[in-house]
């Protein structure tokens, strides 16, 4: 199955064995004191730099997320969507839990790209959010992220999980968003405190992608939340579960990239090893510059 999203000027198409896409996840308060106290200034300086840092380290969609204390996302996440469109030329992940703030986002996105489609980060299988998130994709034609959780919160059980994909799959699908328009995140919880919580992920994966067929994201590092040396947890994880079916997980690019063409690599997805030698290449001509 292939989603296409696309800004002004630059179309990705996820799935479908191609490589895997990269969500750029940084443009994100959280974690980030500094960022966070910025958005509250309506100072969006490091949301334009870091547009510019992850596009250059390879990002192919990037995710927008404003959400901190004392910020009216209503009215800050249409400015940094502006301010990110205007920098880099990658598709976007539109990341917000509030209905009015995904509108006033929605609305600068098709201003500044009229033919372009962003993802919606994101519905989940509650009622509240089907029912107000949904209509918003239907009528801006967007992709949509739907997250395997519902008035439970995050399942412990595959099968659950698994039922609420079918849910949001099933209810995209009546009000006529296609199926390859919907992306679902079976969601990663730290194995720090539960020894089953990836391998509850990566089955809900496996069975997504048998069930359904549709395309994956994943935000990988909760998985090694409480835990030392994150980033080797991190990629051993997005390893497994990009074999196991995530095809857009959603990563700090610069750290994981070289994992995941190394990954793409394995998973005969880079034909002649030309992307994963592109930026070996790269990595070593920026090394030994200046
Ligand atoms: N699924 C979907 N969307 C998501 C998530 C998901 N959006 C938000 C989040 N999870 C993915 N984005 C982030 C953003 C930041 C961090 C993790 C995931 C993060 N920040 C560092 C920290 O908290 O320590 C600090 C950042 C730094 O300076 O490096 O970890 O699961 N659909």
């Amino acid at each position: 199955m292939e989603t296409r999203v696309g800004s002004a000027t630059k179309t990705v198409l996820i799935g479908g064995d191609r490589p895997t896409v990269l969500i750029g996840e940084r443009i994100n308060p959280t974690g980030k004191k500094k960022l966070a106290a910025a958005l509250r200034a309506g100072n969006l300086e490091i949301v334009r730099r870091e547009a510019l840092a992850q596009a250059e380290a390879g990002a192919d969609i990037l995710d927008v997320n404003v959400g901190a204390a004392e910020v009216d996302e209503v009215a800050l996440l249409p400015e940094a969507v502006r301010v990110v469109m205007e920098a880099v030329d990658a598709p976007l992940s539109i990341d917000s839990a509030n209905p009015a703030a995904l509108r006033a986002a929605l609305e600068v996105y098709r201003r500044l790209a009229p033919e372009g489609k962003p993802i919606v980060n994101s519905v989940n299988g509650e009622e509240r959010s089907l029912s107000r998130v949904l209509p918003l994709v239907k009528e801006y034609g967007t992709a949509v992220i739907g997250l395997t959780m519902d008035e439970g919160g995050i399942l412990n059980e595959a099968e659950e999980r698994v039922a609420v994909a079918h849910k949001i799959v099933a209810r995209a699908e009546a009000l006529g968003i296609p199926r390859e328009d919907v992306i679902i995140d079976c969601l990663a919880l730290t194995v720090s405190t539960d020894r089953r919580a990836a391998l509850v992920t990566l089955e809900t994966i496996r069975r997504v992608r048998e069930e359904w067929g549709v395309n994956m994201t994943l935000g990988a590092s909760n998985v090694s939340f409480g835990l030392p040396e994150r980033e080797v947890i991190n990629g051993a994880f997005l390893a497994m579960a990009i074999a196991a079916g995530v095809t857009c997980p959603i990563v700090d690019a610069a750290r994981v990239r070289p994992v995941v063409l190394a990954v793409d690599l394995l998973l005969g997805r880079d034909e002649y090893a030309m992307r994963y030698l592109r930026a070996y290449r790269k990595r070593r001509r920026k090394a030994t510059a200046g």
